[in-house]
């Protein structure tokens, strides 16, 4: 089986899209590969960013691997928090000061349309592929829900009227950008 490392230190993407790939890829966290170290995402860009994260841990190991970026973009606040959506409210990366900052700054505008995007960077034996994936919604006016991660409280992706944090692991992705782009890198690594 394809053996792939996944640079990332964040246990909920792991966790979702080994959900995604059901067993089909035997992926390998930082940790379990005895890696340590925190991965710079020095870019104005997703794209530079998951290049970046893949790149530094393929030079350590010379194993195929993989990392992603994402962020979440608004409309009305011109793509905010976008690239910088980790560290929105400072350098702590707290969920809820993120989210309370981005409900402050909506607040009172008519416009609560956003999306999701997430770039995969596949690094195969020395050659970078990427894969994007988009998920359309809205920003909620208050958190809901008690699952998931980051901003999931107070995104509601299109054709549902629940967030992200109100449903399960599976439900989300369906729905959600990582689950698209994880799903355009399987059909590559079956392909190829
Ligand atoms: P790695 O760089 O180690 O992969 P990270 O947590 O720094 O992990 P990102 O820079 O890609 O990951 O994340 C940007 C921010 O967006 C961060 O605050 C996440 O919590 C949030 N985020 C990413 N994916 C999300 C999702 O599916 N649902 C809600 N929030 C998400």
């Amino acid at each position: 089986m394809q053996k792939l490392i996944f640079a990332t230190n964040n246990r909920h993407k792991t966790e979702e899209i080994r959900s995604v790939l059901k067993g089909r890829f035997n992926i390998i966290t930082l940790a379990e590969a005895g890696i340590d170290i925190d991965i710079p995402e020095p870019f104005d860009t997703l794209e530079e960013n998951a290049k970046e994260k893949a790149i530094t841990i393929y030079k350590l190991t010379g194993i195929s691997c993989f990392g992603e970026d994402t962020g979440l973009e608004t409309h009305a606040l011109n793509g905010e928090p976008g690239v910088k959506s980790a560290r929105y409210a400072g350098e702590e990366r707290d969920f809820t000061a993120n989210m309370e900052k981005l409900l402050n700054k909506l607040r009172g505008k008519a416009d609560r349309t956003a999306r999701f995007r997430t770039v995969i960077s596949l690094i195969l034996e020395g050659i970078e592929y990427q894969f994007e994936g988009i998920c359309e919604g809205q920003i909620a006016e208050a958190p809901r829900g008690e699952k998931g991660f980051g901003y999931d409280p107070v995104f509601v992706p299109l054709r549902s009227n629940r967030t992200f944090a109100e449903m399960s692991m599976a439900e989300k992705n369906q729905y959600s950008h990582r689950g698209k782009a994880v799903e355009r890198f399987v059909q590559f690594l079956i392909k190829i």
